[in-house]
């Protein structure tokens, strides 16, 4: 008999990061981090587990993925018989609702929708704690995406004490937006997975990366419960610029940031000085989150036409919705 479920869970950005693994095998983070969650970026997953399938299938956009390029997920498939008790394979349909070429596809929406799909397959009535725990086990920052709004990903010290939960920001939410300022990458891609873990290894600043994460926590969840854009903006973009800072300090050094990253960053400044606040975030990528009020989207988004193309500048709502379960 086959047994199937299908999950959407939307991407989230991180407002304070999570870089760096105390456990690389049960991703288990060395600091915690919170994050907010898109309405304009997500994926749709449909899990079928087959007794008629002899391994794991991926189509991901309607293509079959290659045996190399999905051996991360068939490892998480095991994982998943494993939990549940069960021998079967499964074909995975997967879809990225992304702009075409934007370079947003993320692995926290992947996995989310795929844990989800599991737990809706199998029947498993997970908690959203332990859905959580389970996506996180195939990308750490997938163990946000299960909530909408803001979360917080709680560092814990083992696989039943690391996971996420929502912050009520009390319809915040809806004030905010985010524009995303796609800047095209030429240079080698290093993956967060390993540009972290170079990082936690070899970074002369990585100790002081973690000394202040806290602080920045309390700081930012203070100014979510007092509604301050000011106070959260100054916090999260000292918190990003200090992620990037402990990659200058690896062994060899590197960094994920190119001339129009700095270019977004200075229009974030110009539009500040006008009377504008909103505050930058930079990933595993070139490219630059601005998190904004709704009220100034436009004015904002002008300033950014000015020396970006039409195509470049994406700009997103927060979405409350958590992980959900397609009929
Ligand atoms: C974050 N990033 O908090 C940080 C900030 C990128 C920079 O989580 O190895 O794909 O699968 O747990 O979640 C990207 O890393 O890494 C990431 P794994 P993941 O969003």
């Amino acid at each position: 008999m086959k047994k199937s479920g299908k999950a959407r869970a939307h991407t989230n950005i991180a407002l304070i990061k999570y870089w760096g693994k105390a456990d690389e095998a049960l991703i288990i983070p060395m600091n915690n981090s919170l994050s907010v969650t898109l309405e304009r970026f997500y994926t749709e997953t449909r899990v079928t587990f087959d007794e008629a399938l002899t391994e794991d299938q991926l189509v991901l956009n309607g293509e079959q993925v290659n045996a190399k390029e999905s051996v991360k997920i068939k490892r998480y498939m095991e994982m998943i018989r494993k939990e549940a008790g069960i021998t079967e394979h499964a074909l995975i349909e997967s879809e990225n609702f992304v702009p075409t070429a934007a370079g947003l596809a993320s692995s926290a929406s992947a996995y989310a929708a795929l844990a989800g799909a599991c737990n809706e397959a199998l029947q498993l009535g997970l908690s959203d704690k332990d859905l959580s725990r389970l996506a996180r086990r195939g990308s750490g920052s997938a163990s946000r995406s299960v909530f909408g709004g803001f979360a917080e990903w709680e560092k814990g010290q083992d696989d039943a004490t690391s996971f996420a939960h929502s912050i009520d920001a009390k319809g915040w939410e809806d004030d905010l937006a985010m524009i995303f300022v796609v800047i095209n990458n030429k240079s080698k891609k290093v993956s967060s997975r390993s540009g972290m873990s170079l990082t936690r290894e070899t970074s002369r600043f990585y100790q002081y990366w973690l000394d202040h994460v806290d602080a920045d926590l309390k700081e930012t969840k203070e100014a979510i419960s007092n509604k301050d854009f000011k106070r959260m903006g100054e916090v999260i973009e000292a918190n990003g610029l200090r992620m990037h800072a402990t990659n200058l300090g690896a062994q060899p050094p590197f960094t994920y940031l190119v001339p129009e990253s700095y270019e977004a960053m200075r229009i974030v400044h110009e539009c500040r000085e006008a009377g504008l606040p909103c505050y930058f975030t930079m990933d595993a990528g070139p490219n630059v989150k601005v998190l904004i009020e709704k009220k100034n989207q436009q004015a904002i988004v002008d300033k950014f036409l000015q020396t970006f193309d039409q195509e470049q500048i994406i700009t997103s709502d927060i979405t409350k919705s958590g992980i959900e379960i397609i009929k």
